[in-house]
């Protein structure tokens, strides 16, 4: 057959099936993208537990004890702009029931407190700070409530979806909400059968944008575990059918890694403190995390793909406590100096290798020598399997290399080589992986190399390779 039916056949063929594999595939909304790109900010959990140096308070705890003495939110956020956090979750209501605005469909809130003689509303405080100091401000609200009389009936749902309606009016635009698993009794032994539904539909109604988090979504899921770490195979997929927030939810492997092909785009969050505790306690201000154990969260988060959560916990006095400030400047310090200078700009360029034809397209002109980031790579080639590459004039000293996939039409890559090379395209080291996603830093003991070659085996779109020579003592920890 002539070589041109040949590929008119093949296309005819192959195109439709691909077109519909495309279509199948779960992608990312724009507002789902916007927060990919948000990538670390700051929990805050604040409430009645911050002055009884509880973790799970009971919900019969007296309002008075809640009087932070010098509540500073606008403290909170500069120390959030410091660490280049980009937002704010507060825990407005934890399982204790204390709502932190004073909510009209609750006896137990900031108004029954001590503090600023009942009139004080730390949401109100902090969405305005966060305003000026242009951070995203979100709202974790604990469906499990302690405290609430009606907890355990069908009435407690109108009370949930009403304290949403009043957070969601008076306080928004909420960037995203959390609706935390961990459910329990209530104070009558009873247990709620939520209307998630109903709260949905009403988070949707109000503000269609807000990102709402839980186990299983809608739009993010909890990454399994409470460390900060996403796995290092990480899908940003999800199977949802059969499972429930909660006790229901799929097990915490599987929310670690996502799933291969799942049918909805639900990426992870991780989710860790800077103390042991989720709460300030006093005895905690030695057990601090350090910088560089902040940067290894990071990579294990971040460089896999997810977003990092970074619990930052006020203390008595409203403010954030100057040990745990400290360690958050040092922490962007250490990501501000790793990441400055990306070696890949001194590269000749890319070359991708069609290894179908063979051929070489060289996709800078090299007489360009700054380095080209969208590779304008077309997902739909058939058959195409890389490699990619960059050259450098003579061997650089690297030991971080960061992978980007474009995501907007979903995540493709599922197993990726690296192969490192002297000039003389002998293997100095052989980096094998899985997923990619938004970003995946691989770190690794420096080597110096003059060819970085990318293979990937399926249909993904790489949007970017960077390299760094970080401080040795950042590479990722085992
Ligand atoms: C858990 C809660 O029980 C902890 O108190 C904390 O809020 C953490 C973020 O989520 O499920």
């Amino acid at each position: 057959m002539h070589i041109r039916k040949q590929i008119v056949l093949f296309l005819l063929t192959t195109y439709p099936l691909l077109i519909r594999a495309q279509s199948d595939i779960s992608k990312p909304t724009t507002a789902q993208l916007q927060w990919h790109n948000m990538e670390f900010y700051l929990f805050m959990h604040f409430g009645p537990n911050t002055f009884t140096d509880k973790e799970w308070g009971e919900g019969n705890e007296r309002e008075e004890i809640f009087n932070p003495t010098n509540l500073d939110c606008e403290q909170w956020c500069r120390v959030a702009k410091a660490a280049g956090a980009k937002g704010i979750i507060i825990t407005a209501k934890h399982h204790d029931g204390f709502c932190l605005w004073p909510s009209r469909f609750s006896k137990h809130t900031v108004r029954e407190s001590k503090w600023k003689d009942g009139r004080g509303d730390v949401l109100k405080e902090l969405s305005s700070a966060c305003k000026k100091y242009g951070l995203k401000f979100g709202v974790y609200i604990s469906p499990w409530d302690r405290n609430h009389p009606d907890y355990g009936t069908e009435k407690y749902n109108d009370v949930f979806a009403n304290m949403m309606k009043e957070i969601f009016t008076n306080y928004g635009p909420i960037w995203e909400l959390w609706w935390d698993g961990a459910n329990g009794e209530g104070l009558n032994g009873k247990k709620q059968v939520y209307d998630w539904h109903r709260f949905e539909q009403t988070v949707r109604e109000l503000s269609p944008n807000t990102i709402v988090f839980s186990d299983i979504g809608p739009d993010i899921r909890w990454c399994g575990n409470e460390d900060g770490m996403a796995g290092k195979t990480n899908w940003n997929t999800l199977d949802t059918a059969g499972f429930t927030r909660g006790a229901g939810s799929p097990p915490q492997d599987t929310l670690n890694a996502g799933n291969t092909n799942g049918k909805n785009w639900i990426p992870a969050e991780c989710d860790v403190s800077i103390r042991p505790g989720w709460f300030y306690h006093k005895e905690q201000d030695g057990k601090v995390k350090t910088p560089e154990q902040l940067f290894d969260l990071y990579l294990k988060s971040v460089g896999r793909g997810a977003n990092l959560l970074l619990n930052v916990p006020p203390d008595r006095r409203g403010l954030i406590n100057e040990n745990d400030s400290a360690t958050l400047v040092g922490f962007n310090d250490l990501r501000e100096n790793a990441f400055v200078k990306n070696l890949s700009k001194k590269g000749r360029g890319y070359y991708l290798v069609d290894m179908g034809s063979l051929s070489t397209k060289k996709i800078n002109d090299g007489k360009i020598k700054t380095y080209v980031p969208n590779i304008p790579y077309a997902p739909n080639t058939p058959g195409f399997i890389g490699p990619m590459r960059i050259q450098f004039r003579q061997p650089i000293s690297m030991n971080c290399i960061i992978l980007k996939e474009d995501i907007r039409n979903g995540q493709h890559c599922g197993n990726f080589k690296l192969s490192l090379m002297n000039d003389k395209r002998e293997l100095l080291k052989e980096i094998r992986g899985t997923t990619i996603g938004r970003k995946r830093i691989i770190t690794f003991p420096s080597v110096a190399v003059q060819i970085i070659q990318l293979t990937i085996v399926e249909n993904s779109c790489i949007s970017e390779i960077e390299t760094y020579l970080i401080d040795e003592k950042l590479i990722e920890k085992k």
